[in-house]
């Protein structure tokens, strides 16, 4: 039946529109990266088609580091390891870090051995204090309120694009690797470095 046929394509087409929306004042985002994950028919599944990410957000930072969060959700069968994640629109690094404290108590961050793994029908959070997706070497600010697109491999070699909103927060400012001997009597470690260090 064409007509019916002509009806799908046409409110595919809606989708598409609905969906490149959300980026809308972005007009030099790719479209191209959407097809890898776009079903077309659903035969083949890769591990990207089993995640998404709930809530997906990165702190705000003039310049710098900053880092990306939210809970990682697996809707598979088997276990997903992100395995590196990159945000070519704002940094040319990035790595999977995860926090960890020190022998003198102090909180530090170091890549994650092994990446995250989320298993079969679980999650994993990403969250300030614990693991994140560091962004290193900032090649822009990102604002408060903008959308930044971050794409993560998985161990399958699939990849996904997640939008993250910019949020500003205080807090998450672990040192990297090496803590500079802050002393963390403060609650739950959740503000570290709110002392005297400021941003940078
Ligand atoms: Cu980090």
């Amino acid at each position: 039946m064409r007509t019916t046929r002509f009806a799908a394509l046409l409110s595919a087409a809606a989708l598409t529109l609905v969906v490149s929306g959300c980026g809308s004042d972005d007009p030099t985002t790719t479209a191209s990266d959407s097809s890898s994950g776009s079903d077309t028919s659903a035969s083949e599944t890769t591990e990207a088609s089993s995640l998404s990410v709930t809530d997906p957000w990165v702190k705000s930072a003039e310049e710098g580091m900053t880092a990306a969060f939210g809970t990682l959700v697996n809707e598979g069968d088997s276990d997903i390891t992100v395995v590196s994640a990159t945000a070519s629109d704002i940094t040319g690094m990035m790595e999977l870090h995860e926090t960890v404290q020190n022998d003198d108590g102090s909180m530090a961050m170091q890549p994650k051995e092994g990446g995250f793994v989320i298993p079969a029908g679980g999650e994993h959070e990403l969250s300030p204090g614990g693991d994140h997706l560091m962004i290193m070497d900032l090649t822009r600010p990102v604002e408060p309120g903008e959308t930044v697109t971050l794409t993560l491999t998985l161990d399958d070699g699939s990849t996904t694009d997640v939008e993250a909103t910019v949020k500003e927060f205080t807090g998450a400012d672990e040192n990297y690797q090496d803590g500079e001997g802050m002393d963390m009597d403060s609650d739950e470690g959740m503000d570290m470095g709110s002392e005297d260090s400021g941003d940078n």
